[in-house]
């Protein structure tokens, strides 16, 4: 026990990957990712590795603390509860850029005594101080010569914290990024005067409206019937484009999708999918129609957290109609993508 708080301890100074010679990698944001208000530890063990640097978008500064005393967590706290869908855990880099004398990388004994040390935690979605949901267990992977190593864990659930817990070893990171179910604005997205479709699903405007295609939020569709031709969601622009492609988001399906019968079996699954894909995607100018990017072909991918689909289009328009005649017309949000050239 002793040796092995040593090689800990050790660890802990060794591993500063601010040596010379190595500078700091900066993280990019991410689609949809929510920043916490406050980020505490239970322990820690040199200002070196305090709470601040799991979100300081460098992945060469490190958050690690003791689990002793159950002082073993990490704490994001939220404003605001969140739909939280993903945790996505930044590890070690180890090829290449670490300081080649530290302890973790002098031999494969070490190495995987480091892993180890920091494998296994609990990542958890917290309401205030009741548990919601456990996202998973870190498992970190032996991946010596692998230069990334990130980690997602799926929640899917709301809360307004996320905690990382373990009793042994220590908890350590590099980076923790956590997003929710709003998408951001993407790089020469035009967004539509209008949004239409033909006739709301059940009727029901409250969960299928049409302007829930383009409201941004993951969670919420539009969806319509596809009887007598009402199987039809349409996206009118201002001015005529040159479309480069149209993005769509689907469901995600792992636990959080609105209509539970989809999600009790597979076979259910497949029949909910099958009622959804084959949806025409054209563009028009007015009426004309200009040309069809494709029709939508949705993935029996019961376990994929993330369902989106590119159709390239690639032509002039100043519309954008999605149409199907059998089964439902269902988005959760739709982007179209200029080529940034004005006409
Ligand atoms: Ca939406």
């Amino acid at each position: 026990m002793v040796d092995n708080m040593k090689s800990v301890v050790l660890w802990l100074i060794l591993a500063s990957p601010l040596a010379d010679g190595l500078s700091p990698r900066e993280l990019g944001r991410r689609m949809a990712e929510i920043t916490p208000t406050n980020v505490t530890i239970g322990a820690m063990p040199n200002d070196q590795h305090k709470a601040a640097h799991a979100i300081d978008r460098d992945l060469s500064t490190l958050v690690a603390t003791f689990t002793e005393d159950g002082k073993g967590w990490i704490k994001f706290e939220y404003a605001k509860t969140y739909f939280i869908h993903n945790v996505i855990i930044y590890y070690w880099f180890y090829t290449n850029w670490i300081d080649p004398n530290a302890h973790c990388v002098q031999s494969i004994a070490f190495f995987m005594g480091c892993v180890d040390n920091d494998n296994n935690v609990d990542v958890s979605v917290y309401q205030g101080e009741v548990k919601q949901k456990s996202c998973g267990t870190l498992q970190l992977t032996y991946g010596l010569e692998q230069s990334d190593q990130i980690y997602t864990l799926l929640c899917n659930t709301g809360g307004d914290t996320v905690l990382f817990s373990k009793n042994t070893g220590i908890i350590a990171f590099f980076e923790v990024v956590v997003t929710s179910t709003d998408r951001d604005w993407i790089i020469a997205e035009i967004t539509p005067s209008t949004v239409t479709q033909g006739q709301t699903l059940f009727n029901d405007e409250l969960a299928f409206a049409a302007k829930h295609a383009i409201d941004k939020d993951l969670m919420t569709n539009a969806a319509s019937s596809t009887g007598n031709g009402a199987g039809w969601l349409k996206l009118e622009f201002n001015r005529i484009y040159a479309i480069n492609k149209i993005i769509i988001f689907s469901r995600f399906y792992n636990n959080w999708y609105r209509v539970e019968l989809c999600t009790q079996n597979e076979a259910n699954f497949k029949l909910c999918v099958d009622i959804s894909t084959n949806t025409d995607v054209s563009v028009y100018q007015g009426d004309v129609k200009q040309k069809s990017c494709g029709a939508l072909q949705l993935t029996y991918g019961l376990e994929q957290s993330d369902q989106i689909y590119t159709l390239l289009c690639n032509t002039e328009g100043d519309t954008v109609k999605l149409t199907k005649n059998t089964g439902h017309l269902s988005v959760h949000e739709i982007a179209v993508i200029t080529t940034g050239i004005l006409l």
